[in-house]
């Protein structure tokens, strides 16, 4: 029987340095951007859907595969006790990244998408009955809202929704109490909306559900790595992110469980690995993290994280969050200047994104030209479709960005832009 390596508490989070970092020195870290397209730069406006990856993630990557790759919690032999120790310091270092009191809060995952799935499943399967609700706000991913339809489908629950105001994509929350009260047993939130840009105040949607006794998740998908963030302060009960958006590897993602409720969670896949001892007919589970990652585990991918944990942590996620608000304010007024252009979340306290539709021009034709000019935008519903429809739209142009980007280049974004009205306006 082999028995899961003792969890490090996650030490105390590091100091934030004191001066903003030089953010054009600090482009040189990432040599993707350093690229033609279409013979122009490329600027990269396309964070909200992945974000590129400095040199010491890929190297942090290169140097497992190239001196310690083996399968975890297995071998007694050296690479495995090495794979082990890195693996297992990834999720003490996720601990501290967000706060958590302990590296066992904390499950890895293949995503968000993963994450909630995994909430739904575990959670959901365990504590739902018919007549039972949960719920959502209208700002959701389909990530945060598709699981939900499909637990409520087999449990007999059904969803609710934190209705938002219109275009500034705002949630209003004048009947909360009352959307808040029995039978709600979950209420699920996006903290930055990725379509619109709203930064929903968890703390206290988290704080006004837990007087009630309803369990929390915040989809954390926008806002990781992007501010610091504090599962107790926010004080929820499940967080979920990914690292593909926060400067790691694709494939490898959290979830935050207050260590109360994973302890009585049922697991939610079978396999190797979850296990303390089976029988034929009969299985005694590992405790939490364990119990819920069944199989071999994506290894390289909690090491990539570290790796760029470290590195946003150096830069400071204060600055990067200061940093991406100036971008998106100045894109904002710069767009809103233009004229005939229809821009949606908030005018004040936005995420560092701006969502936007040209009059008559399609999203789709909009992101098409400025590809040619070397911007990556994204064009679409962004995965949220029942907002698109409660704001009387199918898509807007998305333009997000990361602390790599530039006002020059939200100046030659603004400049295509304008070219693309003027060619539309023939
Ligand atoms: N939640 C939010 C708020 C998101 O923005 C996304 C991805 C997800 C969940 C799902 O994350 P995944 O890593 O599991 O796929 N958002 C986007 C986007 O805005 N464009 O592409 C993906």
């Amino acid at each position: 029987m082999h028995v899961a390596p003792a969890q490090p508490a996650p030490p105390p989070a590091p100091r934030t340095r004191a001066a903003r970092p030089d953010w054009e020195r600090v482009r040189a870290d990432f040599p993707i951007l350093d690229q033609q397209v279409h013979g122009q730069p490329l600027i990269y406006f396309d964070n909200a859907a992945t974000s590129q990856k400095p040199r010491a993630v890929i190297e942090a990557l290169r140097r497992f595969y190239e001196r310690d790759n083996a399968n975890v919690h297995r071998g007694i032999h050296e690479l495995s006790n090495r794979a082990t120790a890195a693996y297992e310091a990834a999720r003490a270092r996720v601990a501290q990244f967000i706060r958590a009191r302990s590296a066992e809060e904390i499950i890895f995952t293949r995503g968000t998408t993963e994450s909630i799935n995994l909430v739904a499943h575990a959670w959901g399967h365990a504590n739902l009955k018919p007549g039972d609700v949960i719920l959502l706000t209208e700002l959701e991913h389909h990530s945060n809202l598709v699981p939900w339809q499909l637990l409520a489908q087999r449990t007999g629950a059904r969803l609710a929704f934190v209705p938002v105001t219109g275009d500034e994509a705002e949630l209003d929350l004048s009947k909360l109490d009352a959307l808040l009260s029995p039978p709600v047993k979950l209420f699920a939130m996006v903290h930055i909306s990725n379509s619109m840009g709203t930064v929903n105040p968890v703390a206290d949607l988290c704080a006004r559900a837990r007087q009630r006794g309803v369990v929390t998740l915040v989809d954390a998908a926008q806002s990781a790595g992007h501010m610091p963030l504090d599962v107790q302060a926010i004080g929820c009960d499940f967080l979920a992110f990914s690292g593909h958006k926060i400067c790691g590897p694709t494939g490898i993602g959290v979830l935050y469980g207050r260590a109360e409720i994973l302890e009585n969670l049922p697991p939610w896949q079978g396999g190797g690995e979850m296990i303390l001892s089976v029988q034929y007919h009969r299985t005694e589970f590992k405790k939490p993290p364990h119990r819920f990652e069944a199989g071999t585990p994506d290894i390289s991918g909690p090491i990539g994280l570290h790796a760029a944990m470290d590195y946003l942590d150096a830069l400071g996620r204060e600055h990067i969050w200061q940093h991406d608000q100036e971008l998106a304010h100045y894109a904002y007024e710069r767009l809103a200047a233009l004229g005939n252009v229809r821009l949606f979340g908030p005018k004040v306290g936005r995420a560092g994104l701006v969502s936007f539709l040209l009059n008559d021009v399609h999203a789709h034709d909009v992101v098409t030209l400025a590809d040619r000019a070397g911007i990556a935008l994204r064009g679409g519903h962004h995965c949220t479709q029942p907002l698109m429809r409660r704001l009387g739209i199918e898509s807007t142009a998305r333009a997000s960005f990361y602390f790599y980007n530039t006002r020059a280049e939200v100046d030659r974004f603004i400049e295509v832009i304008r070219e693309i009205q003027k060619f539309f306006a023939r």
